[in-house]
């Protein structure tokens, strides 16, 4: 496929080009990441119309559950769905992810819901980067809801909240962690808690949820707490509906956010590019020589590093071959 047939194939929301589009997007080959990076710039006028939302909680919470009878709902609604799976912490990934897709099956097999797995921790720039290109290029593909879920863990929800416009954490309806998180102030990007699972213990799930509200009023946070069933289905109108009317009301809000996180997205590139070059200029010789006089304390770490990155910048400023 051409770039232009490419681009064409995936602005009418052609599966193959959006496979296609996302191989080049994740591809470390040189000649790919320019043909990506003309892509990219194509895309871009046609993405920002989808609701971008993340999901996140401890692992067994129910994520993965909530995602397909969620997803499920929305395409019900007549809506595209793509969910994207955020794990920075690792590599371990691929497995999770492949029992994921087997776990999402009713989901996975509409033509309506696309579902992609983690790129791996060595494409360039890392996860967050690449997550938001798939994001705009499953944007420009047309689906009109993006899930991007992530394993609870502090760094993660980081990185979730540079992508999405809203954030959902889905708590158990005894789970005292995610309350003492509330509690103590460091769920602040947190905009709607879902407690799963109460057909389990529905008692726990009503006085978890005055606790959470309370401790939420406390923080001054107007984050909105709900009971869900992922695996009986129950309530899911009634996320969406919230979901529906938390964007309509938080349109500035939601702006600012795309803002910082255009910033942030130049940010990463360029440091993403820089540790590239990097990469391209320094002497692996040199760099293994001093990476083992740090090794055994010949050298300290600091001028090590520093060393290194002058003799690299030195090498950059000999005559290039033009
Ligand atoms: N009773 C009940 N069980 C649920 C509910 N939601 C999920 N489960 C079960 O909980 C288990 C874990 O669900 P997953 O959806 O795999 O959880 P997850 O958060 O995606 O887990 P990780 O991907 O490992 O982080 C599964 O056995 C689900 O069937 C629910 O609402 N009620
Ligand atoms: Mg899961």
């Amino acid at each position: 496929m051409s770039s232009p047939d490419l681009l064409s194939g995936l602005l009418q929301g052609n599966r193959r080009a959006l496979a296609r589009t996302i191989t080049l997007l994740e591809s470390q080959k040189k000649t790919h990441q320019q043909e990506a990076r003309v892509l990219l710039e194509h895309i871009l006028p046609h993405t920002g119309n989808a609701f971008r939302i993340g999901i996140s909680g401890t692992p067994g919470v129910g994520k993965s559950t909530f995602i397909e009878t969620f997803g499920l709902h929305l395409i019900g609604q007549g809506l595209k769905v793509a969910v994207l799976a955020v794990d920075p912490s690792s590599a371990v990934s691929g497995g999770s992810i492949l029992a994921d897709k087997t776990r999402m099956e009713r989901l996975s097999s509409r033509p309506e819901a696309f579902i992609r797995p983690s790129p791996s921790a060595g494409v360039l720039g890392g996860v967050a980067l690449h997550t938001r290109e798939v994001m705009l290029a499953c944007e420009a593909a047309g689906f009109d809801v993006i899930l991007i879920e992530t394993v609870g863990v502090g760094q993660s929800e980081t990185v979730v909240s540079r992508l999405t416009d809203v954030f959902v954490l889905l708590t158990l309806p005894n789970a005292g962690d995610d309350l003492q998180a509330v509690k103590r102030g460091i769920m602040e990007v947190v905009d709607l808690i879902l407690i799963n699972k109460a057909d389990l213990l529905p008692e726990e799930a009503n006085l978890t949820q005055v606790q959470l509200e309370s401790a939420l009023r406390l923080q001054q946070s107007l984050a909105k707490v709900l009971q869900i069933s992922a695996l009986q289905g129950t309530h899911m109108e009634k996320v969406w509906s919230h979901l529906k009317s938390w964007q309509a009301q938080h349109q500035a809000q939601i702006l600012h956010r795309r803002q910082v996180q255009q910033e942030a997205w130049f940010e990463d590139h360029l440091k993403a590019l820089v540790w590239q070059q990097f990469l391209e200029q320094v002497n692996p010789e040199r760099w293994a020589s001093l990476r083992e006089q740090t090794r055994t304390g010949k050298m300290d770490p600091v001028s090590a590093a520093h060393l290194l990155l002058e003799d690299t910048h030195g090498e950059k400023h000999l005559p290039e071959n033009h």
